[in-house]
This record gives C-alpha cells, sequence and structure tokens, in this order.
C-alpha cells in the first residue's frame, strides 16, 4: 500500500541549509533559513530563556498534562503581550500550539469548520508554507498583490484594488510584521485601511505574528494587529516564539481568536480544545511554561527585553551597514530598501541566476527568490556580500 504513496516536493528553505553544510568553502555564508544568529553564527539560548528552566528544573513536581487548550496563564500572558492593554478578555478565546505553524493549521481548520467556502486571501508573495497548508487542507486560496518589485516596497493601491473583490465570510491573511520573505511592511495607515475594507466587506483577518519584536520593538510590531483587533468584531492571531523567545525546537505557538461576544467566544475556545484533541491531544508544554515565566517574572521580562532589543537593533545596524557599502560601490541609492524593510528578511530582486552565481563564485546562500536573512552576516561579511551583490549584477 504505502508504494502508491507520491513523492513530494522538499522544502526548498530547509534544503538549503543541507547544501550549505555540504559546501566545503570555508568562506561560505549561510543567509538562508530564518533563524536569528549572532554575529559568530550562533543561535543563542536567551538568558532569561536560561533562567527560566533553571527555576523551573528546580521547582517543577510534574509533568502530568496540562489543560487540553494549554495554560490559561500562558494564555493571558501571550494576549498581553500580543494586543497590549486594552486587552478584551472576555472576548478572546486561545490555543496553544505546536509553534507559529501549529498556530496557523488549527487557525486554519477552524475557518474551515466555520465556512468551508471561504476564501482565504494570500499575499503574493507570502511564506511557502501558508501556500502548502491551505493547498493540502483543499482550501480556496487567492493571491492579492503585495509587494512592488521596483520599489521593493508594499504596493499597497496593487493590494487594496485585488481585495476589493473579497466577499463576507472570506479570510484575508496578513503577516503582522516582518514580512516572510519581502521585509515589507504596512504602515499604520495601510492598517487603518485594511480595517475598513475587512469591515465594509465582513470579512475576517488572520494575522501571522511570527516576528514581534523582531522589527520596530514590541509593541510598535504589534500595532497593526491591535489596530485590527480594535476596529474589528473578529479576527484570529496565529503567533509564534520561536523567534523573540529563540526556542525554535520547542515548538511553542498560540492561536487567538477575537470573537464579537463572550457566547461565540465560548463556541470558539470549545472548537478550539476539539481541534487540538483531534490533530495532537496536548501542544507541547515546555516552551510555553517558560514564557509564561518570562512574561510574567519582572527580573526576566526586563532582562529578555533588553535582550531581544540588542538582536533587534544588531540586525538594524547591518541594514544600515549593507545599504550604505551598496550605495557606495553603485555610487546610488537604489539598495536603500534594504535599511527601510524590517525583521530577519529582504528580498534582494535579485534573479534566479543572480542567485546561483553567488553561491557558486563567492559561497553565499540565499533562498532562490533572493531573499536573505539579514541575522546571517556580520560587520565582516557585509561588504563580502555587498562586493558578491554587485558582481552578480544585482
Ligand atoms: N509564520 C511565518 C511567516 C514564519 O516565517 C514562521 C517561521 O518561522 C512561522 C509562521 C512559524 O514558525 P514556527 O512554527 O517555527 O513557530
Ligand atoms: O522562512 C523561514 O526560513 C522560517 C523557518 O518549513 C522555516 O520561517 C522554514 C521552513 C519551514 C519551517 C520553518
Amino acid at each position: 500500500m504505502l508504494n502508491t504513496l507520491k513523492p513530494q516536493p522538499a522544502d526548498k528553505i530547509l534544503a538549503l541549509m543541507g547544501q550549505f553544510r555540504a559546501d566545503p568553502r570555508e568562506t561560505k555564508i549561510d543567509l538562508g533559513v530564518g533563524v536569528y544568529k549572532d554575529a559568530t553564527g550562533h543561535t543563542p539560548v536567551m538568558r532569561a530563556v536560561k533562567d527560566a528552566e533553571r527555576r523551573l528544573w528546580e521547582t517543577e513536581t510534574t509533568k502530568t498534562y496540562t489543560a487540553l487548550a494549554g495554560e490559561p496563564a500562558y494564555h493571558a500572558a501571550m494576549a498581553g503581550l500580543i494586543l497590549g492593554d486594552g486587552l478584551p478578555v472576555d472576548r478572546v478565546a486561545a490555543l496553544a500550539t505546536v509553534g507559529g505553524t501549529g498556530a496557523v493549521r488549527q487557525g486554519l481548520e477552524l475557518i474551515r469548520m466555520a465556512n468551508p467556502d471561504a476564501t482565504i486571501w494570500v499575499s503574493d508573495p507570502t511564506w511557502p508554507n501558508h501556500l502548502t497548508i491551505l493547498s493540502y487542507l483543499g482550501m480556496k486560496t487567492r493571491p492579492y498583490r503585495y509587494f512592488d518589485t521596483e520599489t521593493r516596497s508594499v504596493d499597497i493601491a496593487g493590494m487594496m484594488a485585488d481585495l476589493s473583490q473579497i466577499q463576507p465570510g472570506d479570510v484575508v491573511l496578513v503577516h503582522g510584521c516582518c514580512h516572510n520573505p519581502t521585509g515589507a511592511n504596512l504602515t499604520l495607515t495601510d492598517w487603518a485601511a485594511l480595517a475598513a475594507l475587512l469591515e465594509e466587506k465582513g470579512a475576517m483577518p488572520l494575522v501571522d505574528l511570527a516576528y514581534q519584536g523582531f522589527g520596530d520593538g514590541l509593541d510598535a510590531d504589534a500595532a497593526g494587529t491591535r489596530l485590527l483587533a480594535a476596529r474589528l468584531p473578529q479576527m484570529l492571531i496565529a503567533a509564534s516564539c520561536s523567534k523573540n523567545f529563540g526556542i525554535y525546537r520547542e515548538r511553542t505557538g498560540i492561536l487567538l481568536a477575537l470573537t464579537p461576544d463572550a457566547a461565540t467566544r465560548d463556541l470558539a475556545q470549545g472548537t478550539m480544545a476539539y481541534l487540538n484533541r483531534q490533530n495532537y491531544s496536548f501542544a507541547p508544554d515546555h516552551g510555553a511554561r517558560l514564557v509564561t515565566m518570562v512574561l510574567t517574572d519582572a527580573g526576566l521580562r526586563a532582562d529578555w527585553e533588553a535582550e531581544l532589543e540588542e538582536v533587534r537593533t544588531g540586525m538594524l545596524a547591518l541594514r544600515e551597514q549593507l545599504a550604505a557599502e551598496l550605495r557606495q560601490l553603485t555610487n546610488s541609492d537604489r539598495f536603500d530598501f534594504i535599511a527601510r524593510h524590517r525583521g530577519m528578511f529582504s528580498r534582494l530582486g535579485a534573479t534566479p541566476g543572480q542567485v546561483e552565481k553567488m553561491r557558486d563564485d563567492h559561497a553565499i546562500y540565499m533562498v532562490g527568490d533572493s531573499r536573505l536573512n539579514i541575522a546571517g552576516l556580520n560587520a565582516t561579511t557585509v561588504p563580502i556580500l555587498a562586493r558578491a551583490i554587485v558582481d552578480a549584477g544585482v
């Protein structure tokens, strides 16, 4: 029976990790997978997370099951981090998930249960896993214009024009901040226009928030999400703790559902717990517990925020350096978009041939669509990349 299986296409980003490892050149530079790395190329365990782990080891007396939807303390801490002070507690349902990917998956399954005919509108381009999960679930999908390949910024006019076709009951999947793969993000004015459109059309947003704290800061990165939450009766938020807590392999995420009233909240909460039970029963607890400890202990939280801020400003400095280097080499400002982008990624706008050339000639690995991970650089490798970009004729 199993011999009837059809081979599935590999994940290009993960495949690139393997190619990089296999490259014997000592000067190789990994700008592929979206994992934060410090200047030495190491992905550290954050200080506050390590402290929380120590405390947990000392105090944890049982590892019996938690609640099916996850611990209420985790829900509250994460809802506070994402939605801020004005949190409408009685309208929020929450579900601990297997990473941010699990939150996206459960969110889409929840939508499918509520409205199997919903069309899910996705940015063009978007994180490839959005498309493969949607296809796997058999959900209707349509792209909306997002990236202006000339300016390398958001094509807001194109986006709004495409989304003017959304129907009541449709869902718009938006990246909360630090858009993957482009690095180009909505302004608050854009978010307000999106909120007005969704309200007018009776459509719902699903916000994928995987990089809160990596762009303009913890609150600024959630500002668009909070604006939607303040203006719309309902929305879904799929958030990841992988990046901002550096706990990738712990698989920690959350799905939040903002509902019009407490009765719908209860309905959504019950259905979300049902979805966990059908898919894997309980989500992993270790990462969620660490996150809860860090967010609710003043000392741990201050230390976490400080370290996250170092990570964020470090990436911004690399962006500035790369843009400056390219300004000098090309005697133009056409790469200044790199300094305007936010998060780990920028889409350079190179052709697949140019990406290949940078890999062959300089051992620089970026994703085939010319997405580069800024955190894969350091002050020494920035000039090497800038030279390679110019050499490749980008
Ligand atoms: N959404 C986006 C846009 C991402 O880039 C990622 C990956 O890092 C995720 C969701 C989910 O990440 P994870 O499942 O590792 O928490
Ligand atoms: O886009 C990235 O690089 C990150 C990490 O199947 C990632 O989101 C990449 C591929 C994948 C899961 C996570």
